[in-house]
Formats: C-alpha cells, structure tokens, sequence
C-alpha cells in the first residue's frame, strides 16, 4: 500500500471512518485545545477546515500518527499489529532501506500558488497557536526541512519547530548535534548562509523520513522512498538548488542565518517533555513561498503525555533506531528496546539475553551512547529477556526486585542534551552548558548468581492453559479470556 500525498493519506482515513473534519474553529488555542482533548481520548485524525481568518479550503491536519493504527497505516504496515511487532516490522522494513534519490520533475502541484520577495506573507497560511504558554504561532510543527551538506553534497531532513516571527521570517529551532545543525553551521563557518526548504504539508512518509536520522551522509530521503515504495518526485528550487517535494502542501526555500548576523529569540514552546522549554534565536529569512489551492497544514503538536495525550502512539523513531545502533555496535543478544511512554527516551529500556559477564552494562550504555536516545536521555533501564520491554508493569517490576541500588546504578556525567531539557539550571542556560547526566539502572539478575536467583512467582503457560481449558465456561461466564 502506499499513498501519493497527504490528500490521499486523508482519504484513506476518511474511508477507514479515522478521521474527523472539524469546521469553524479558531487557530489562537481553540484547535490546539480541541486536538489535545481527542488527542487524550485517542480519537480519530482531525481535519480543521473554515479557520478564523482564513479562506475555506486552507486546512490543516492533526493527530496523524496518534495511534498505533494510524501509525501503521503511514508506515505500510498492517493495522491491527500490537506495538512491539509494529516496531520489530517497522525496524526490519526500514533497515533494508535501498538507495531511493528523489526523482526531479519539471514542475508539481505545490507550485499552484507562488510566492517571491516583497509579496512573501507566511500569515497566508493557517498557523496555530497550539498551547496557552507557547511563544506565538507554529506553522513548522510537522514539518519537513531539506538541507544539503556542502562537502559532500548528501541531502538531510529534519523535522525541527517553526514559529512565524514576521511575513517573511520563521524562527528555527534546532538542537545541538542534530545533522541539519551540523550542516548549518558548516555553512556558517565560512561565513555564509545556510540554504533550506522547509515543507509544511508533507504526506506521513516524508514526516517520518524527516524525524528519522538516518546515518550521517545518509539521506533521510531514502526512507521517504521506501514507506512510498518509489523514490519521492521533486522539483529544483529556484532559490536554493534543493529539491523540493511536488506533491507537498506548502513549502518556503530561504536561508539560515549566523545567528551574529541576525537573530531572534522564538518560543516557548509546549513539548513533548510535558514543559515549555526552548528559545532558540535561529531564523530562516524566507525568499519564496509556494502552496497549493487548498492547502492543508501538517501539524504536530507536542502534548503532554501523562493523561495519555502523546503525538506519536507508536515510539516510531527512537526505538528502530536504538536497536539498530546497539546491532551495528555489537552488542548482542537484544531481545527488545522500548521507550517508557511517559517519558519517551527520557528512560529507554533494553531487553537481553545476559551471555557473559559485563554484558548488561555494555548495553546500557550503547543505549545512552545512541544518537537517538542520546540527545536529552536521563535513565537507561537494563532488563533480561523475560522481562516484555514494553510493558510498564513487568519493568517496574524488574527494577524493583533485581537492581540492587548500592552496585546496579552507575551515573555518566556532562552528556549531550539541549535547551529542551527542563533540567537544564537557569544557570546553565545562561552560559550555554546544555549537558546532563544519566544512570544506567541494571535490572538484571546478578549475572554471577543468576542461575540461583529466585524463581519467579507466576504462573505457568501451561498450567494457565489448562486451567482455562477445564473452566473456560466458568472464566467466560465472568468475562476473563485469557489468564497467562
Ligand atoms: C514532531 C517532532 C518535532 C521535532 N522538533 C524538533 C525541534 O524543534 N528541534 C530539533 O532539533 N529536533 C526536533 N525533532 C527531532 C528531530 O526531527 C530528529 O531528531 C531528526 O532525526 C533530526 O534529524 P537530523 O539529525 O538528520 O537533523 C522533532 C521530532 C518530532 C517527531
Ligand atoms: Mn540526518
């Protein structure tokens, strides 16, 4: 399966009864409000249409990947999967990436309206305020930014956060050791500005090529083209040289500036840590701006996750791609890697099957050593193999029985975070020492005295079985299908 653009993604929603179309609304806090409520239900995707201020037909999408349906559906998985074989699947689709460059094409539908110089207004789009505290409007929330490395020429996306600070300025925010920031500041070291596309409106395959990170030097189109199964159609830029995606809803080309040169200081924004945080004062001066009749904002609001409001339903990102780094450094017998939901890699879990002495530490720590879980991480669980990584309980459980707090917790000082991090002291912030520290909890059995560790207290499959057998009337009568 695959779809040709958002509209078509849409429509597959739609029939599937996932999706809601949700008119008259305001976009100062009254559709942020609407989608973070249906976001704690989770409820269908929402298409908001007939926005304060704005023509009818300028929409904009939500909650695109705010279950783990859904989220199958974008990755071309099938719908009904449980989380962990979602992943697994999503993992082995996604490390078989071929090579996918995008395909140039003369011109696209994102060429409908055109926008250059002096008549550049980014207000012609329909950006939120998304949360009550956040620093202005959003328009870059699930957006897609294309910038090219220019030594080696090798394309990179990111999604990072856009706010509107004028007509024809977005404040950017990207991290510290993100590729798109490396490549930045290549840019900016000699002296010049650093040429983007940024992409508002993307169809999910090319969103969730953009938070992916590919290896350095890899480009993140690659996995765009595989979710689509042919590479992603693209026009050339006229401001820029950089492809820009035909079929997106509405793009920008422009420039990041040296922040010595310009800058300004965007957000607060409401994220996904469930605080605001940020400031970043990066802008993107905006040269052309291009949209489609009707075009549909791709938003992606970060909420906070404690009543169940996260974004993104299935950990899309971090997990595939920590379970792939601790393969490719070595580390084996991994049995699951998952992320806490509350906390998303904030407290990452690595399941394993201990094989010689030492091994749970060197996990735990190619966990926090990954990029993915490595930027703004604080706790690394370790678990063995009976333990289900991604079941909250069973962890806990883990923890509390088989880590020894005096020998089994082991602090790594100074690691790499960013402004993101609520931990971060006003003080800190003030001389820019975005680093924190983690600890590697081994909930492990001891791995000397394994083997004379406790038996577990459960009940057996095959005991479970038979007993649901010989009562199964009893056990439906009561509603209880299944006891193991
Ligand atoms: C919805 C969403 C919003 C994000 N916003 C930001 C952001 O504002 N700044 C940032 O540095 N990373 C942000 N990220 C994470 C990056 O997109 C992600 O780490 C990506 O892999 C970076 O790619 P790169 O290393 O190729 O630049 C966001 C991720 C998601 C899913
Ligand atoms: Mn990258």
């Amino acid at each position: 399966m695959s779809y040709k653009d958002l509209r078509d993604f849409l429509n597959t929603l739609e029939k599937a009864g996932d999706l809601r179309v949700i008119e008259n609304v305001d976009w100062d806090l009254e559709l942020g409000a609407i989608a973070e409520v249906v976001a704690s239900k989770h409820g269908p995707a929402l298409l908001f249409d007939k926005i304060k201020d704005y023509p009818a037909g300028y929409r904009v999408a939500a909650l695109l990947l705010n279950t783990i349906k859904r989220s199958c559906l974008a990755l071309g998985l099938p719908a009904d999967l449980q989380p962990l074989e979602a992943i697994k699947q999503w993992k082995a689709k996604s490390s078989a990436a071929k090579s996918f460059p995008p395909k140039e094409v003369a011109s696209g539908p994102v060429q409908e309206n055109q926008y250059t110089g002096e008549k550049v207004d980014l207000n012609m789009l329909p950006a939120p305020k998304w949360h009550e505290a956040d620093g202005g409007r959003y328009l870059g929330t699930g957006s897609c930014v294309i910038t090219r490395d220019p030594d080696t020429g090798y394309m990179n996306l990111g999604t990072y956060r856009m706010q509107i600070h004028d007509q024809k300025t977005v404040g950017i925010d990207l991290a510290p050791g993100r590729h798109g920031r490396i490549i930045m500041e290549k840019y900016h070291s000699q002296g010049k500005p650093c040429p983007v596309v940024a992409v508002f409106g993307s169809d999910p395959a090319l969103f969730i090529a953009s938070f992916y990170s590919s290896p350095w030097q890899t480009s993140e189109f690659d996995i765009a083209g595989l979710i689509h199964g042919s590479p992603i159609e693209v026009i050339r830029g006229k401001h820029t040289d950089l492809p820009i995606p035909a079929w997106a809803e509405a793009a920008i080309e422009g420039e990041i500036v040296d922040p010595k040169v310009e800058s300004k200081i965007e957000g607060p924004f409401g994220e996904y840590t469930g605080y605001y945080t940020g400031q970043s004062p990066l802008v993107v001066k905006v040269k052309s701006l291009m949209f489609r009749d009707d075009p549909i904002i791709l938003g992606s609001p970060p909420l906070n996750p404690t009543y169940g409001a996260q974004s993104m339903a299935l950990p899309i990102k971090t997990v595939p791609e920590v379970w792939q780094s601790l393969q490719a450094s070595g580390v084996t017998g991994v049995v699951g890697v998952w992320e806490m939901p509350v906390a998303s890699r904030m407290m990452m879990v690595v399941s394993i099957k201990q094989m010689y002495p030492g091994h749970s530490r060197q996990a735990g720590m190619a966990v926090a050593a990954s990029k993915a879980a490595g930027f703004a991480g604080r706790f690394v669980i370790v678990v063995d193999d009976d333990v289900d990584p991604s079941n909250m309980e069973q962890v806990l459980w883990a923890v509390a029985t088989r880590c020894d707090p005096e020998s089994a917790i082991d602090i790594v000082r100074n690691c790499w975070s960013g402004s993101i991090d609520p931990l971060i002291s006003p003080e800190k912030r003030e001389r820019k020492d975005f680093r924190t520290s983690r600890a590697i909890i081994d909930a492990c059995r001891p791995y000397y005295w394994k083997d004379k560790f406790p038996k577990v207290n459960k009940i057996s499959e095959d005991l479970a079985q038979k007993t649901m057998e010989k009562w199964r009337e009893l056990f439906v009568d009561m509603g209880i299908m299944d006891i193991s």
